[in-house]
């Protein structure tokens, strides 16, 4: 509980006006808003980032990592041009369908769960660490787990891909196509399990319907954890198993924001457009001094009033944490990432 602030006028709970108007004023999310987050597992902010001040940065970057891409290819003869006068998603497409290859991980904030390498590329600039770090988007965390705020490192940037451009040989990735139903409590270790991570999903471009926006079964975050399977694209809940309801397709603009607890069932459309990649970040959020369920990957304190010189504030920094995970993996035989396994109960 704060404390009262000297002259504050005291009301009986040891709360002042002052503060109790200073907390409402913190508020974030309305009544309905929080009310949807508790009885259906999710809910969607509109207009929570700014989509010049707090997009445009993520788009110049993964614009950036193009350019890099493009050069490197045309200079190995595998492109013709780099394509520098189509706009992103135009040059991404035609740079992944020229060369027959999909670049998920030179723009991702994470590493892959198997076989880093001290060259496997990460994305750790700064400015995805603002977008990280940003004060609207901690703000709304805030409201939800309270003001001790870890960064959890399960955290992804996703290119989707129209179908046209998805290899059909060689290495795939989930980040650039459809992903599967799951829980995001599925894809952690158990000792993460009541850690309370909130999964914060955040559109850089439009979602929608046709170029592959999330979809949840509401209410679904309520029976606990569902078994898993291991698949190509990574791990998912069977059919027989899934929620018996509708599930809610989430169309959104830039700006606003998805918050869903580790328990909502999501999955996510199939971009069937021609010429538009879906690009999104999925981070994690959760009180500090609670198990991650990624112990091999660093997060770090965005956010704390009781130990304000325990927040990360530096991008070199965190960078610094990403490279240094990097360079002890590529030493080590893969980690464990999940606790699921192909071909026994469910999934035989
Ligand atoms: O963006 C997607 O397609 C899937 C995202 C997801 O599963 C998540 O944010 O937890
Ligand atoms: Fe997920």
């Amino acid at each position: 509980m704060l404390a009262p602030l000297a002259g504050d006028d005291i009301i009986e709970n040891g709360w002042s006006f002052r503060n109790l108007e200073k907390r409402a004023a913190m508020r974030v999310l309305t009544l309905a808003q929080r009310e949807q987050f508790e009885m259906e597992g999710y809910v969607v902010v509109d207009g929570v980032l700014d989509p010049v001040k707090d997009l445009a940065p993520v788009i110049a970057d993964c614009e950036r990592v193009l350019d890099g891409l493009a050069e490197a290819l045309l200079r190995g003869g595998r492109i013709q041009s780099t394509y520098r006068d189509l706009d992103f998603a135009g040059r991404l497409i035609q740079v992944c369908i020229e060369s027959g290859q999909n670049f998920w991980q030179d723009f991702d904030i994470s590493l892959p769960l198997t076989g880093v390498r001290h060259d496997t590329p990460i994305n750790v600039s700064p400015a995805m660490f603002r977008l990280l770090t940003s004060p609207r988007l901690l703000d709304l965390v805030d409201d939800l787990i309270g003001p001790e705020i870890y960064s959890n490192p399960v955290q992804h940037v996703r290119l989707k891909l129209p179908e046209r451009a998805v290899t059909k040989t060689g290495p795939y990735s989930g980040l650039v196509s459809q992903t599967p139903w799951h829980q995001d409590n599925g894809v952690i270790l158990p000792e993460g399990d009541e850690s309370k991570i909130l999964t914060v999903w955040v559109p850089v471009n439009r979602a929608t319907i046709e170029n592959g926006c999330l979809q949840v079964f509401p209410s679904s975050h309520g029976s606990g954890l569902i078994p898993h399977c291991p698949v190509e694209k990574g791990l998912t809940i069977s059919d027989s198993l899934l929620p018996a309801n509708a599930p809610v397709p989430l169309a959104m603009q830039p700006g606003s924001v998805l918050l869903m607890t580790s328990r909502t069932v999501h999955s996510s459309l199939d971009n069937r457009t021609e010429n538009e990649v879906r690009i999104s970040l999925d981070l994690r959020y959760q009180p500090v001094g609670k198990p991650t369920g990624r112990p091999v990957f660093p997060g770090f304190v965005a956010r704390s009033t009781a130990c304000p010189s325990s927040v990360m504030n530096d991008p070199a920094g965190w960078a610094s944490l990403w490279l240094e995970a990097r360079a002890r993996l590529a030493e080590e035989n893969d980690p464990t990432f999940n606790r699921w396994k192909a071909g026994v109960g469910v999934c035989a």
